[in-house]
């Protein structure tokens, strides 16, 4: 799919569980990533949608795992927003209850066929994200790194962070992809790659 050839685009489920999770089987990707990284922001952007998934300034916006299902000729697949990790003012609790949100649906996926960690251009990745990497190396799960608000680093500076992000990641350079959700940049590019994981 290209953003430009997805004709329908909507919500189909909203969960706080695997109860609420489809069980049509239709291939998914997961958008996940620090609480306020523009994982729903991509998202709409990939869809060529202003208000798919809701987004906002406010940290820990998304608290629920949200289903959408993107459409055309070809076919359909599922964009997956999970809520946010690391968001310094959610007390311990919520913050186990995310990750047992999020390995209830990471762990043993059937339909995921890629999950795209979203990690912001102007930050250093942290142990969550390094081990989230881990974690879906081990669990066999395709992962994409998507570098977000690239539009906020100059060209030099960019491909600088992009280079630091994807070793400290210990990614090859090829699956860590720049993006800008604002400008619109790398979202052709992400489109390839996640075409790559759907087909390939
Ligand atoms: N400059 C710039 N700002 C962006 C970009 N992507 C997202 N933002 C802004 O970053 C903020 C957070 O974006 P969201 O897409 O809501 O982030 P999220 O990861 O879904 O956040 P949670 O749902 O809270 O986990 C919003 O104010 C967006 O407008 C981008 O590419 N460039
Ligand atoms: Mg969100």
């Amino acid at each position: 799919m290209t953003t430009e050839r997805v004709l329908d685009a909507k919500i189909v489920a909203t969960a706080a569980g695997p109860d609420g999770f489809p069980t049509d089987g239709i291939p998914e990707i997961a958008f996940l990533g620090r609480s306020n990284v523009g994982k729903s922001s991509l998202l709409n952007k990939l869809a060529n949608r202003k208000k798919l998934a809701r987004t906002s300034s406010t940290p820990g916006k998304t608290r629920l795992v949200h289903f959408f299902e993107l459409s055309n000729a070809q076919g359909s697949l599922l964009f997956v927003d999970l809520p946010g990790y690391g968001y310094a003012k959610v007390s311990k609790k919520e913050r186990a209850s995310w990750r047992k949100l999020v390995e209830s649906y990471l762990g043993g996926r059937k339909p995921l066929k890629c999950a795209v960690l979203l990690q912001d251009a102007r930050r250093d990745p942290r142990e969550e994200e390094i081990d989230l990497i881990a974690w879906l190396g081990e669990q066999d799960i395709p992962v994409l790194v998507a570098v977000t608000k690239c539009d906020k680093l100059g060209t030099s500076k960019r491909s600088a962070a992009v280079r630091e992000i994807a070793k400290a990641l210990g990614m090859p350079r090829e699956a860590v992809v720049p993006t800008s959700a604002s400008k619109g940049f790398g979202i052709p590019e992400l489109w390839g790659a996640l075409d790559a994981a759907l087909h390939g």
